[in-house]
């Protein structure tokens, strides 16, 4: 009788361990495996909250870019880098886009918001530099 009592005890710590910290384990293992070969995070807010962040990227020219657009805010988002053809269209909240692009010519490129999310909107850009290898 007393055994099968330890032996319910275990089976069921081992169950709320394999409930409680399974989820959290596979979560970051997915994360992980999510930006593995990102270049870069880019947190999305509207400018009052914190606006792109980082708002300043440097890249080496002919290398391939693999952004992740992450829509932390309340509002839809957008993100553009127009003279690179790069748009990754409407960001919903709490969605992410990931971008991939090879820059081929060094240089300042403005990326910023194309969607309407604030009072604020015209103020949520920042720079991607492109620079030689
Ligand atoms: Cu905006």
């Amino acid at each position: 009788m007393k055994i099968k009592v330890i032996v319910s005890v275990i089976v069921s710590a081992v169950l709320v361990l394999a409930c409680t910290v399974g989820p959290i384990a596979a979560t970051l293992i997915y994360e992980s495996y999510l930006t593995r070969d990102l270049t870069a995070e880019i947190i999305t807010r509207s400018p009052e909250k914190g606006n792109y962040s980082p708002r300043f990227l440097s890249v080496p020219v002919g290398e391939k870019v693999k952004l992740r657009i992450r829509n932390v805010d309340t509002v839809v988002h957008g993100f553009a880098i127009p003279a690179l053809q790069v748009d990754a269209g409407e960001i919903k909240a709490g969605h992410s886009v990931t971008l991939e692009f090879t820059p081929e010519k060094i240089g300042k490129y403005d990326f910023y918001c194309t969607v309407w999310c604030s009072e604020h909107h015209l103020q949520m850009r920042g720079v991607l530099e492109v620079t030689a290898q």
